[in-house]
């Protein structure tokens, strides 16, 4: 039995059937407005192996000159989508944070995609965890300590499933090992989408 990391919430079977169903509709549309694309690592201008986008009124992006938030689409210029109705009271409900998340990353794993460890720390507001929602095919999800070459133990996430990364966790390192195809019927065409939502500037101090 592998014990996750302190601040390393999973989440399994979250979301049922019908709300998943759902919520891919929700995010075919935001791809439709706002159509995937493939990031570059900094520096390098390498691929990801994963395509990218984003709703919410700041979008995570990647290319030869870093990462950043931004409230367009680097390919259409155009601002990004809302982040649908579900997926905020998602946040309300397992967060324990006062305000709404801005950012929704959208990632589209085809059967060879991987993400290599990595941790999320672009946002300014850090008090916010990071919450994601499975759909699709099965991954192995890897999470470790919050220095590099810490130990790591691995998950397998299934379409569905939630995972929160807070507190102590909120800097974890993690990453996607690999995807197991066909393991889900969810999607038109195999693949998996996760999704993470992210607060991303610090809220006025005296709003809530
Ligand atoms: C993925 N997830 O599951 C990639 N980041 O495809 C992430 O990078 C991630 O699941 C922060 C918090 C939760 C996550
Ligand atoms: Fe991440």
């Amino acid at each position: 039995m592998n014990v996750l990391p302190r601040g390393v919430r999973h989440i399994a079977a979250c979301l049922d059937r019908d709300e998943q169903i759902a919520l891919v509709e929700e995010i075919r549309a935001v791809v439709e407005a706002a159509p995937l694309y493939r990031p570059e690592m900094p520096g390098t201008g390498k691929p990801f192996s994963v395509r990218m986008t984003n709703c919410g009124r700041l979008g995570w992006v990647s290319d030869r000159s870093g990462y950043r938030y931004q409230p367009l689409h680097p390919a259409t210029g155009t601002p990004w989508p809302p982040i649908p109705e579900r997926l905020l009271a998602l946040w309300r409900s397992v967060a324990a944070y006062p305000h709404p998340p801005e950012a929704c990353l959208v990632n589209h794993y085809d059967a060879q995609a991987r993400l290599g460890l990595h941790q999320d720390r672009d946002e300014d507001d850090l008090a916010a965890p990071v919450v994601s929602v499975s759909l699709g095919d099965a991954c192995r999800f890897r999470v470790g300590e919050t220095t590099r070459g810490g130990r790591t133990t691995s998950l397998k996430l299934v379409s569905g499933d939630v995972l929160v990364l807070g507190g102590e966790g909120r800097l974890a390192y993690h990453g996607v090992d690999r995807i197991y195809p066909g393991t889900s019927a969810l999607l038109r065409k195999s693949g998996r989408i996760n999704l993470t939502l992210r607060r991303v500037t610090k809220p006025e101090p005296d709003a809530s």
